[in-house]
């Protein structure tokens, strides 16, 4: 699929930010550094639409992006690097914890995980918090392109032994090769809802 429009909305430090347009809204979230603001680059075909660092945890507000006037990708400031038995609560703070738990138009959630090393102990507490939550979650095993096919096809079996994907939807993904991109896109647009650009084509 291809996106025509993409553009940065408003950077939302409190409730009173968040766009009264009511267009569906997935959010990405996950670790500090993992790759969400590279994803929705990619998502996009932009290089440098949401800002990325290699600096962690820079993002600390809300980044809305308009995709397609159709949809909104919310990029969520990282949690940490996990300072051990730290709370998903603290980690996620109060604006992205209210945001998850009583957004109506959030559809959607992508929880991104290091393909190399995750899930942490925060990835997990976040894992069983989108299981006890009603909207529907994908993860997305980023950076891939750092692994061997070896080295993953072993992260997946070792994931799959420890149980942790029983059950969940899960796609392989890297922003620097753009694999996994087109189903991530379709996911988005199938769980949100939104209406698919139709170019050129009759109504
Ligand atoms: N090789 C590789 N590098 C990636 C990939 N995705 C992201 N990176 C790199 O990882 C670093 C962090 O990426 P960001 O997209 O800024 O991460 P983020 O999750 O938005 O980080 P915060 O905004 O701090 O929470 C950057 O140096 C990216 O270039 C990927 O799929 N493959
Ligand atoms: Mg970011």
């Amino acid at each position: 699929m291809h996106i025509r429009s993409a553009e940065f909305v408003v950077g939302a430090v409190d409730r009173g930010d968040l766009p009264a347009d009511g267009l569906p809204e997935v959010a990405l979230a996950g670790r500090s550094n993992v790759g969400k603001s590279s994803l929705i680059n990619r998502l996009v075909q932009r290089r440098s639409l949401a800002r990325t660092s290699s600096t962690p945890g820079k993002t600390q507000q809300l980044n809305y992006y308009r995709v397609e006037n159709a949809l909104y990708l919310v990029d969520l400031p990282g949690y940490g690097f996990v300072k051990g038995g730290m709370e998903l609560r603290l980690a996620l703070g109060r604006l992205v914890q209210g945001f998850l738990e009583r957004r109506a138009e959030l559809r959607a959630i992508i929880q991104l995980i290091d393909a190399r090393h995750g899930p942490t102990d925060l990835d997990l507490a976040m894992i069983d918090w989108l299981k006890q939550h009603p909207k529907p979650f994908l993860l997305v095993f980023t950076k891939l392109d750092k692994l061997s096919r070896q080295q993953w096809r072993r992260r997946l079996d070792q994931l799959t032994a420890a149980g942790t994907l029983t059950g969940l939807a899960y796609l392989p993904f890297s922003a620097v090769t753009g694999e996994g991109r087109d189903e991530a896109l379709e996911w988005i647009y199938q769980e949100s809802g939104a209406k698919r650009p139709n170019y050129g084509k009759p109504a």
